[in-house]
């Protein structure tokens, strides 16, 4: 059995994001993203990532879901030339999570927490691996259309205890499942605000918590330009400093040698206190 996520995984670990969709690299041709998802793991390794996340269906808001004979085109071949490297399959999908658990990954990533396909935790639980769990409210079609909460924090923590048991329940054990309030999924920019500034709640669960925070919409909104597709890198840097220090534990980011250093350094000041 893998040791705790937590000791697999200690705070702070940087995840690097791998997206093998065609929205990400507009290069065309599947052969080609899929050797330049390869490419960009290797060196998402190199500048220190403790884990990588390969995506092939974006979950970008207002983004359509991807077939499962086209998401295991994407997403099989790139962990199948990782084997041996510590991956994690953003996919909501059984299928997609059997055949790449089964080829070495280590964790699988489900924006649903287990609400998507009702057979993904009996086959994270078979394989002995790690599991995601995010909070998102509606689909990401949606999500951004009016998202309300009464108490936004109240409503993501009860969610994540609901899907921890679940996880539970479906066979994998709560030391191999992580946390997250999904920054920007059915989420406001106050919300999201809301949930990093209370962030303490989310950890008071006593599982790790995640944070993808990086490149986000709502970091070039505070900003102030609300027409942002993407927010800028030190704005997401000093998010996850800022997570880290309330108890974050790892961080899905797409600029990895930045986030490495800055987290590094916050570790080094909150240590020394
Ligand atoms: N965010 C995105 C995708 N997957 N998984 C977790 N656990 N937490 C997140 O915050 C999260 C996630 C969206 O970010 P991005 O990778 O930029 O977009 P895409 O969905 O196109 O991969």
């Amino acid at each position: 059995m893998r040791p705790p996520l937590e000791q697999a995984f200690p705070r702070p670990s940087v995840v690097g994001v791998v997206n093998v969709t065609p929205d990400s690299f507009s290069d065309g041709g599947l052969a080609l993203r899929r050797e330049a998802a390869v490419t960009r793991a290797h060196g998402l390794f190199e500048e220190g990532a403790t884990l990588v996340d390969i995506g092939g269906e974006s979950t970008r808001p207002g983004s359509e879901g991807v077939a499962l004979d086209e998401e295991l085109r994407r997403v099989v071949p790139v962990v199948e030339a990782l084997q041996g490297l510590p991956v994690s399959v953003d996919t909501s999908k059984a299928e997609v999570a059997r055949r790449t658990l089964a080829l070495g990954a280590v964790m699988v990533n489900d924006v649903t927490a287990l609400r998507g396909d009702p057979e993904l935790g009996g086959v994270v639980a078979e394989a002995g691996g790690y599991l995601c769990l995010m909070h998102m409210l509606g689909e990401p079609r949606t999500m951004q259309h009016d998202p309300r909460y009464e108490d936004v924090v109240a409503e993501v923590k009860a969610f994540l205890e609901e899907r921890l048991a679940a996880a539970v329940a479906a066979g994998v054990p709560e030391e191999h499942v992580c946390l997250d309030p999904g920054i920007g999924f059915g989420k406001t920019v106050e919300h999201n605000l809301e949930l990093l500034g209370r962030l303490e709640e989310l950890v008071a669960l006593g599982r790790p918590v995640l944070v993808g925070a990086s490149r986000k919409r709502f970091l070039g909104r505070i900003l102030g330009d609300p027409d942002a597709l993407t927010g800028p890198l030190a704005a997401g840097v000093a998010v996850a400093v800022l997570a880290y220090e309330r108890g974050a534990s790892l961080f899905r980011v797409h600029d990895v040698r930045e986030h490495v250093q800055a987290l590094a350094a916050a570790r080094a000041v909150v240590g020394a206190r």
